[in-house]
């Protein structure tokens, strides 16, 4: 007879409600011994949500408190139990549960989750880190078989000698890694200008809280700071950080070290928002960060509610141009669709295929390589579609 088994779907890091499910022949039967409804009968019909409480029975051990459940049956022998998001609540049920005979199993076990093959593993594996609606979805895509049915299609186009159109789709896959590369790590923007621009207030005003130091006076950011956020539902790391000043004006060795801190982020960045304050200009130390880096740049006119005429036009290439100020907010909106716009300028409709792992753009620019050199239909072992499935 098969197991009844438990587990917590949830992680155990702070969250409002943990979600565990159990599944098995005794399921409804354990459920019904340490749960009861707020009214009614205890008999539970599939999809239906119901609210009660823990219950402590005669010679079994105790939950210890009338902690509230949602349960709802999913499945004949299939039910989740909804708690109270911290550990203790969780851990006591999960404890009752297999006091009456259930197995605890880890999270990447429940049966719900099992995997068809290694890319819908890994997807199961990436979702625990997504951090954002957008990457949630596009990993729930993968691990319903998004790109490993695409993968099959492409085989399959290979078999049948449709050698252009499995090639296409190679290279539609391939460019997607551009935004499958970024679902767990996300994009990183970062702040840069001179000193003073409104850096730090412009950080604070996307993110919605006061993280960094506002001050009027110039180079109250030395260190470089970076928080997690999303626009759009897309996971993006934003960097404040020095402002920027040529080398020859600064001589201070920790404004030194912040500078090249500021400018090594900006390298590195995907997009860069070059921040200038209209009562100033462009600058020297605006060419210099400009120079310094080749990701997506977006100008921003900070300050933008002190009505001061803008600075002249600036005869250097920008991915968008947007004016904003972070004490009214004007702009800010704008400001964060020209970064999406700039970083995701096609998001992709549910259900595309997406490669998301280092190991599947290496083995498509394999299949790639075999399919230019005529290849393709040999089905080399090391581009062999069962290869990377697992
Ligand atoms: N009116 C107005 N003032 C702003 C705006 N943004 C920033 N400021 C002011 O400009 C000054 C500098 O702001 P910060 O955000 O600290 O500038 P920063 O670029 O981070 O400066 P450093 O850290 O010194 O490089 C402060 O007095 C802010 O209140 C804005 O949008 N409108
Ligand atoms: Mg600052």
């Amino acid at each position: 007879m098969n197991a009844t088994t438990v587990s917590r779907l949830t992680s155990l890091a702070p969250a409002a409600i943990a979600v565990l499910a159990i599944e098995g022949p005794k399921a409804l039967e354990f459920v019904s011994k340490c749960w009861q409804p707020n009214q009614g009968t205890s008999v539970l019909h599939s999809n239906r949500i119901r609210f009660g409480f823990t219950t402590a029975k005669i010679n079994e051990p105790s939950i210890g408190c009338n902690e509230s459940i949602v349960v709802c049956r999913t499945d004949h022998d299939r039910v989740e139990l909804h708690c109270h998001g911290g550990k203790q609540a969780s851990e006591k049920i999960l404890e009752r549960l297999s006091s009456l005979g259930a197995r605890v199993i880890p999270w990447n076990q429940d049966p719900s989750l099992l995997a068809r093959d290694t890319i819908e593993q890994e997807a199961i594996e990436d979702l625990v880190h997504a951090n954002s609606i957008r990457s949630t979805a596009i990993l729930l895509d993968q691990m319903r078989g998004a790109l490993s049915e695409e993968l099959k299609r492409i085989e399959l186009l290979n078999a049948t000698g449709n050698l252009q159109e499995a090639a296409d789709s190679i290279l539609q896959l391939r460019q997607r890694f551009a935004i499958g590369k970024h679902l767990i790590h996300p994009w990183s923007v970062v702040l840069a200008g001179p000193p003073n621009v409104g850096k730090s207030s412009l950080l604070n005003r996307m993110l919605g809280y006061d993280r960094a130091i506002v001050h009027e006076q110039a180079g109250t950011t030395r260190d470089s700071l970076m928080e997690r956020t999303s626009f759009d539902g897309w996971p993006i790391d934003l960097t404040d950080g020095a402002g920027v000043r040529l080398a020859s004006e600064a001589s201070d060795p920790i404004e030194i070290a912040g500078i090249d801190l500021t400018l090594q982020k900006a390298r590195e960045a995907d997009c860069v928002l070059l921040m200038v304050d209209p009562a100033s200009g462009w600058t020297d130390s605006h060419d210099r960060i400009y120079q310094e880096t080749q990701g997506k740049r977006i100008l921003v006119r900070s300050k933008s509610d002190l009505k001061i005429s803008s600075f002249p036009p600036i005869s250097l290439d920008f991915d968008a141009q947007v004016s904003a100020s972070s004490v009214t907010g004007e702009g800010t909106l704008e400001l964060q669709s020209a970064i999406v716009a700039a970083l995701i300028p096609e998001a992709p409709v549910a259900g595309t295929a997406i490669p998301f792992r280092q190991r599947h753009i290496e083995w498509l620019n394999r299949l790639s390589h075999h399919q230019s050199t005529g290849m393709a239909s040999k089905t080399p072992s090391n581009a062999s579609i069962s290869r990377l499935q697992g």
